[in-house]
């Protein structure tokens, strides 16, 4: 039986994996966390606990008091809203793996840590990019993701903790909006194209890069957690893909379903900088040997699925669009 803390449940990912995990392992066994609280039927019930993951005190005693034996450490600051705030991404993205660490490392708990595309840079081949290639990112983001690899895979070798991880590409999904990345664009689209027909990208028209639909990463999570660690040789940075994206490949598509919907551009350039060192294709063929990575949804079905939804939600006026930390 799993006893399951999370931190940064109230993002975009915890609002999938909370009630996931609580679907297969019981609703009290997983203690969600945040350091803002979410709203209610976001995280699908259960138990809910303000915690700023930076203070590893009270990381800790939430552990001890919940009895977790595994940590889903969720909570950070993602690439846009870090590059406005360097110190903040540092702080919040390495102190709170830091403290995730030393409670799991005195708590014998497992950790997940979700890495990222973030990781890679000017220098990294992008099409495609394979598992073990130059992780030398520009953002303050991509570093403490490195940093981040880099530390679990310390406290793995020297401590024994079992950390996981997988580096994820772009995330889209419908009911908890994105926390200010890079990536964004390709949740806000079918936000615009259902609602108003029309959207103003902050990338252009063909800037490609990797994407992921949230089932699967939320899959990815939970199965690599199951995963026999023998198999494992790449335990906390295993690249893992499912479509490639550009923002005029993405309105072809959704023109198949919304066939007056249009486009149009206001390139940010620091956002349009940090994807254009981001790879276009990542090589996940280590996730498919070690552990049986393989996603579900391409680029039709994803699409299909996404504005279907977001049209009930819609009708029923419960989208979300709202970004909590828009950078615009
Ligand atoms: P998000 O920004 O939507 O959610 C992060 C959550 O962390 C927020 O609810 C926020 O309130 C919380 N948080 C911030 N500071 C905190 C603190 N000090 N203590 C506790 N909670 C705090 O991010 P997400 O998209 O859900 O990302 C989850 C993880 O997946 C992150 O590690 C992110 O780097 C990674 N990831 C996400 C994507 C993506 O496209 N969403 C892609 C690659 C990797
Ligand atoms: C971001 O754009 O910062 C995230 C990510 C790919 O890590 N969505």
């Amino acid at each position: 039986m799993k006893r399951i803390l999370v931190t940064g449940a109230g993002g975009q990912m915890g609002a999938w994996l909370v009630p996931a995990l609580r679907e297969r392992y019981g609703s009290g066994a997983v203690m969600a966390t945040d350091i803002r609280t979410p709203d209610d039927e976001l995280l699908g019930g259960g138990p809910f606990q303000l915690l700023d993951c930076t203070d590893q005190s009270a990381l800790g005693h939430a552990t001890i008091r919940h009895n977790a034996d595994a940590i889903y450490h969720l909570a950070a600051i993602l690439s846009a809203v870090g590059e406005k705030d360097p110190r903040l991404a540092y702080d919040v993205n390495m102190g709170g793996l830091h403290a995730v660490l030393e409670v799991a490392r005195s708590q014998q708990c497992a950790v997940f840590t979700p890495s990222s595309i973030g990781v890679f840079g000017a220098e990294t081949p992008r099409d495609p990019t394979v598992q073990d290639t130059i992780t030398r990112p520009t953002t303050m983001y991509g570093i403490t993701k490195v940093a981040g690899e880099l530390l679990c895979d310390y406290y793995h070798k020297r401590y024994d903790v079992d950390t996981r991880g997988v580096r994820y590409p772009g995330l889209i999904s419908y009911g908890a909006p994105p926390g200010g990345g890079t990536t964004d664009w390709a949740v806000d689209i079918f936000h615009h194209a259902v609602r108003e027909g029309s959207y103003t990208c902050f990338l252009g028209a063909d800037t490609q890069l990797d994407m992921m639909y949230m089932p699967d990463a939320i899959w990815a999570a939970m199965e690599l957690m199951e995963a026999d660690p023998a198999k494992l040789l790449h335990r906390n940075a295993f690249n893992i893909t499912a479509m490639q994206l550009s923002p005029e490949s993405l309105t072809a598509e959704i023109r198949k379903h919304l066939p007056d919907f249009t486009i149009d551009y206001d390139i940010d350039p620091v956002r349009e900088a940090i994807a254009r060192t981001w790879p276009k294709r990542l090589d996940d063929s280590a996730a498919r040997e070690e552990w049986g990575w393989q996603p579900d949804y391409d680029l039709a079905a994803m699409t299909a699925d996404m504005i279907e939804h977001l049209t009930a939600e819609v009708a029923d006026g419960s989208d979300r669009t709202e970004n909590h930390n828009a950078t615009e």
